[in-house]
């Protein structure tokens, strides 16, 4: 059970009463949700400090020409994201987005996120629309294949992406139950060598034989899945108005995501944004009748929502129900 009953109030108090004063009211409402949302669960976001993969940036990685080039290195990097996220839990602002969207009906949740923590906090799937696929989907890079698979949770995908760990006596102290427990070694740092890989050992298409499988997430200049975009222009049209739009962790810089703010706008929408950095604000700018909270969203998050979800509770995630 968490609680913020206790806790002074992270946020300042005339513009938590106006922010819940607006939410109560509030029937058409939007979250947009960037990589900041499970930072503090222990994942690196893509821009900024965290957003350096031995020497590549995030979004270098992030692209099909990367794959085209290099895809043992693109594998590495995203079998790692796959085991980091497999090893973190979803955190408080998880746990309340999926509250909020049990009590208010008209919520839906635009994640940009790929990491499986708002799933495994119990999201409802129906007002969970993930723009940009999930590291735990998994598809053919041959064009005319169309094979996919959802939900693999093998890790490492293939034994040749194992991390290494730490050998047996290597950097730890025997004097310690930990000495017995290898270690990941973190190979995100470029000091770490990567293990020699061969093309063979990457993972295959089952179905053409031929074509090396990719994770199935969306990479820059592809678009993003036509059934989530129609589900949410579906659910814009809609809409008479949109009451709020809430831009929680994301430097919104990457479209279409990012317009999702501009959309909400003109059907009348307030705009409250939530992050670390007081300069990540939306192109539009943060206008007079909006909010912009500072600081942690695992923190500021369940605070906002107290009034409508009342104390966040915790289920066991998906991955520990096994
Ligand atoms: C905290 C915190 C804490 C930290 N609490 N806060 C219009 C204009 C200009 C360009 C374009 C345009 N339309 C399209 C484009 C091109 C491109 C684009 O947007 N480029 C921009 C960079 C300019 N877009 C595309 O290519 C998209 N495709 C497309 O448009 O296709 C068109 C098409 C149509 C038909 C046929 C073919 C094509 C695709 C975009 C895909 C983005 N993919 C990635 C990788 C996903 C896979 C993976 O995870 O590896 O998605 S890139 C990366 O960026 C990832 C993220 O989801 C996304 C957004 O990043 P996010 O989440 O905002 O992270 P950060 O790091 O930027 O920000 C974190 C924030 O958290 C910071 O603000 C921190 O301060 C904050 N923070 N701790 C609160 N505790
Ligand atoms: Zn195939």
């Amino acid at each position: 059970m968490a609680s913020t009953a206790a806790r002074p109030s992270v946020v300042p108090e005339k513009d938590l009463e106006s922010f819940q004063a607006h939410l109560s009211k509030s029937t058409r409402i939007i979250a947009l949700l960037g990589a900041g949302v499970s930072a503090s669960s222990g994942l690196p976001t893509f821009r900024g400090a965290g957003g350096l993969w031995r020497t590549h940036a995030a979004q270098q990685l992030a692209t099909p020409e990367a794959f085209a080039r290099d895809p043992g290195l693109v594998w590495q990097f995203y079998n790692y994201r796959r085991h980091m996220a497999l090893n973190v839990k979803p955190n408080p602002a998880h746990y309340a987005l999926a509250e909020l969207a049990r009590k208010k009906e008209g919520f839906i949740t635009l994640s940009q996120n790929v990491d499986g923590l708002s799933p495994r906090a119990g999201h409802p799937a129906s007002s969970l629309k993930l723009l940009h696929g999930s590291l735990f989907d998994v598809k053919c890079s041959d064009f005319f294949c169309k094979y996919t698979e959802v939900d693999n949770y093998t890790d490492p995908i293939v034994p040749a992406l194992a991390i290494p760990t730490t050998s047996d006596g290597d950097e730890i102290d025997p004097t310690t139950n930990s000495a017995r427990q290898a270690r990941d070694l973190d190979i995100s740092d470029e000091n770490v060598d990567l293990p020699e890989l061969d093309l063979a050992h990457l993972p295959h298409c089952p179905t053409c034989k031929t074509g090396l499988l990719r994770p199935g997430v969306v990479w820059f200049g592809e678009a993003l899945p036509v059934n989530v975009m129609d589900d949410i222009e579906e659910w814009i049209e809609k809409s008479k108005t949109i009451d709020l739009i809430m831009v929680i962790g994301t430097s919104a810089r990457v479209y279409p995501a990012a317009a999702y703010v501009d959309q909400a706008r003109e059907k009348g929408a307030r705009v409250a944004v939530i992050n670390m950095d007081k300069n990540d604000i939306p192109a539009s700018g943060v206008y007079k009748r909006d909010w912009f909270f500072e600081g942690d969203a695992a923190k500021i998050v369940p605070e906002l929502f107290k009034s409508v979800i009342g104390d966040i509770t915790e289920i066991p995630d998906a991955a520990d129900r096994g």
